[in-house]
């Protein structure tokens, strides 16, 4: 009877972990970990189809001691231009720098956005990162299959 009891509180905690993994992946696919994207080891809040768009939003966040985009990997078509709006839901000024800029890039306050005109690579892929928090994984990319 005991053993019973248990078995079936086994099944729900089991169903109820399944059900909470399948409703976070439908916003973004994937993520946790870090993942190394050029030179940079990235904090990795999943990925994003942005292919056939000209617009889409990305977060430039922190939670503690953790800095990232997310989602972390835009795929896209090659060449495609998209309008970022990249918001700053974090608590503290973000960046976000192409590693092709060699102006900087572009702040981000605190509570703030800003929109980013960005160009997918030919092939491959094009790195970007917050040059405030690089070396704490604050990075992502753009990138093209095929
Ligand atoms: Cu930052």
């Amino acid at each position: 009877m005991r053993s019973k009891v248990w078995g079936l509180f086994g099944v729900l905690l089991s169903l109820s972990l399944l059900a909470a993994a399948c409703s976070s992946s439908s916003s973004n696919e994937g993520g946790g970990g870090t993942m190394t994207i050029g030179s940079d080891q990235a904090n990795n809040k999943g990925s994003a189809t942005v292919s056939g768009k000209s617009s889409f939003d990305i977060e430039a966040d922190n939670d503690g001691n953790t800095f990232y985009f997310k989602p972390t990997v835009l795929s896209g078509t090659a060449g495609q231009t998209l309008n970022l709006t990249v918001k700053n839901k974090g608590t503290t000024l973000h960046n976000f720098s192409l590693t092709t800029d060699t102006n900087g890039g572009t702040d981000i306050q605190q509570d703030g956005e800003q929109v980013v005109s960005v160009t997918f690579p030919q092939a491959g892929l094009l790195g970007f990162f917050c040059k405030y928090h690089r070396s704490r994984g604050m990075a992502g990319e753009l990138s093209v299959s095929g």
